[in-house]
């Protein structure tokens, strides 16, 4: 890291986290969080898969079970795969796009801590009386307070904080990618991992409201003595339904999409192509997004919307096969006569073509309304989703990981304890989740704790627990690659892996200013065309000269202390404790709005890394 420049604050250890706005620490913060959280889903997988590996089983117990498989899922689609990707996101689009940071770094960084502290307070249900247990997706009357506990008000309110901190993440994203992108970058330029991270923060901006009005109207149902998905008084559960996977469904392709956009960096950059079919794979990631509003009610089949609904919905569905075909042959066809390397991020990337796929076949079958009515609710539904979310969304994250954590930190992973990593998860992630596909056509439902022996199901249940043991090796085989590379005083190179996008050009890790001076870009794979021509890095677009940065600041951090205060107050009706933390949120919102910061500069002759003369 470069030196401070006279003014600038200097802030270090603990504080520094806790007041960053660089878009490359808050990277790590959402790693690590993200990371964290994805353990304790993990280890609530396993004692799900644990209470399932006999018949009869009596280990954890009905009640907890339902917690267990409502917390792991809340977690893991909502705690665990949101912020990782948020944090490749912080990573690596702002460097894709040759900027020294995000559209406004200070909302990046209340981005963050709101998702953090509304992870939190979901997981206090745990010690507080009863982690929720109506499922993820917390549909009514399940919901409601005469079938639940206190839990599912974790589940409103944690959900609700952290769901404010995932849209204005979506929508600094948006603005950055807008307005942020160096001279010459033009939209038809951009790498496929930001173009993905564009469209993604597009569905968030306006799938994230429905959810949003959802969890307000359950806060007022569950808090408050409303009526709107009370039967009894009038209510309409089935508007539970759509108003959660209105946002639902989009939401899973806010989690793939990003997926795709790794899976395309890593395959060009390995077999040493351009990716094949760049603009349509654009196109396909557009089009992928649009059609993701359109079928929500695929989820819904078996609700009774009727025959006509029920064969749109399922046709739409259908169709989002197409733009996915679209990419899987032009990743396929990148990788034809390339020089291919299989490095671990390349294996994660191999690994995801066929798994990923086997998902979106399962998920067509699921598109038909009539056959629905047999997979609804069956361990079908369980495998098919694990397919697409774990060997897709997880596969790419991992393969993200090992390709950008040089870039990240500095450090290189190991690449032998990768590959074990890479070959132990694979192989316990279709151990655990191929079986799942026939218990469930034979009759195997999901959410339910047990199961009677000798109905056929005792293999695959125990072939499938086994499994999460290969996945839970490969995990902790990752925790120790970290660690090693942590502690290994070896540096990364700017650029290990030949890279072709503007982010090898620069310093592993970046200075805070992440370029020196803003780079020229010349076309798609920017830097590539400059190492083509035989030049030594890109040619750059300004002069060298001072570099505005935007100060730390504590009150991002605050201002969602603030709200997780208030929540719990609002959970358990002490309006004093409501009062308390609304005025502190106000209180920063307020300083905020009148104190002048205009940040400070970093001088000329404090930049290092003057590679390249103006
Ligand atoms: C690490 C290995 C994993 C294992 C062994 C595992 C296992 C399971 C099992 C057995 C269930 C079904 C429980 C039931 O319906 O009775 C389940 C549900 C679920 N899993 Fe996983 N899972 C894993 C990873 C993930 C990941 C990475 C995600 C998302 C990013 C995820 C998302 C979900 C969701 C959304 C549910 C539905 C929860 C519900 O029914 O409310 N899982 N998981
Ligand atoms: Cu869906």
């Amino acid at each position: 890291m470069s030196a401070h420049a006279s003014h600038a604050p200097n802030r270090s250890g603990l504080w520094d986290w806790l007041t960053t706005v660089d878009h490359k620490k808050i990277a790590i913060l959402y790693l690590i969080a993200g990371g964290i959280f994805f353990l304790a889903g993990g280890f609530e997988a396993l004692l799900i898969r644990l209470q399932l590996m006999y018949p009869e089983s009596s280990m954890v117990g009905a009640k907890t079970f339902n917690e267990l498989i409502t917390m792991h899922g809340t977690t893991m689609i909502f705690l665990a795969a949101m912020p990782i990707i948020f944090a490749l996101m912080n990573a690596v689009v702002p460097l894709q796009i040759g900027a020294r940071d995000v559209a406004f770094p200070f909302v990046n960084s209340l981005g963050f801590w709101l998702f953090f502290f509304g992870g939190v307070l979901l997981n206090t249900s745990w010690f507080l009386g009863g982690a929720p247990d109506a499922g993820w997706t917390s549909y009514t009357t399940l919901a409601l307070n005469q079938f639940s506990g206190h839990g599912v008000d974790f589940y409103v309110l944690g959900l609700q904080i952290a769901g404010i901190g995932t849209l204005i993440g979506g929508i600094n994203f948006l603005v950055t990618i807008i307005n942020m992108r160096a001279p010459g970058m033009t939209f038809m330029r951009m790498p496929m991992f930001t173009w993905s991270a564009f469209v993604t923060s597009g569905l968030i901006l306006f799938a994230f409201p429905a959810i949003t009005v959802g969890l307000v109207l359950l806060m007022f149902d569950r808090l408050f003595g409303g009526n709107f998905f009370n039967p009894d008084a009038g209510g309409n559960v089935v508007i539970w339904e759509h108003l959660f996977w209105i946002f639902g469904h989009p939401e899973v392709y806010i989690l793939i999409l990003p997926a795709f956009g790794v899976i395309s960096e890593v395959v060009s950059t390995f077999a040493r192509k351009r990716l094949f079919g760049y603009s349509s794979m654009v196109f396909a990631t557009a089009l992928i997004g649009f059609l993701g509003f359109m079928v929500w009610a695929h989820h819904m089949f078996t609700t009774g919307l009727g025959a006509i609904a029920n064969t749109l919905f399922g046709l739409a569905t259908m169709l989002i096969a197409v733009p996915t075909g679209i990419k899987i042959f032009n990743w396929l066809l990148t990788m034809w006569g390339g020089q291919i390397r299989f490095t671990t991020a390349n294996l994660w990337a191999v690994g995801f073509i066929p798994t990923f796929t086997i998902g979106g076949m399962t998920g067509v079958m699921l598109a038909i309304p009539p056959a629905d009515y047999q997979y609804h609710d069956s361990y079908f539904v369980v495998a098919h989703f694990h397919y697409v979310i774990v060997g897709g969304l997880v596969f790419g994250l991992f393969s993200g990981l090992y390709y950008w954590w040089p870039k990240m930190f500095g450090k290189m992973l190991n690449e032998t304890l990768g590959k074990w990593n890479f070959w132990t998860f694979f192989i316990g992630f279709h151990l655990t989740f191929f079986p799942q596909h026939f218990l469930g056509l034979m009759g195997m439902p999901r959410r339910v704790f047990t199961y009677l022996k000798d109905q056929n199901l005792d293999m695959g249940n125990m072939i499938s627990t086994i499994g999460a043991f290969g996945m839970t090796i490969g995990t902790i085989l990752f925790v120790v690659n970290v660690f090693v590379a942590a502690s290994s005083s070896k540096r990364a190179p700017a650029d290990p892996w030949d890279g072709r996008t503007l982010e090898w050009s620069i310093p592993s890790p970046p200075p805070e200013y992440n370029f020196a001076q803003t780079p020229l870009v010349r076309g798609l794979d920017a830097f590539w065309i400059e190492k083509v021509a035989g030049n030594k890095g890109m040619t750059p677009a300004e002069p060298l000269g001072d570099i505005h940065m935007p100060s730390p600041s504590f009150l991002p951090f605050l201002m969602s202390l603030g709200l997780f205060i208030a929540g719990y107050g609002f959970m358990y009706h002490n309006y004093v404790v409501v009062v308390i933390g609304m005025l502190v949120t106000f209180a920063c919102m307020f300083t905020r709005s009148v104190k002048d910061d205009p940040g400070y500069h970093i001088h000329e002759d404090e930049i290092e890394d003057k590679g390249v003369k103006a």
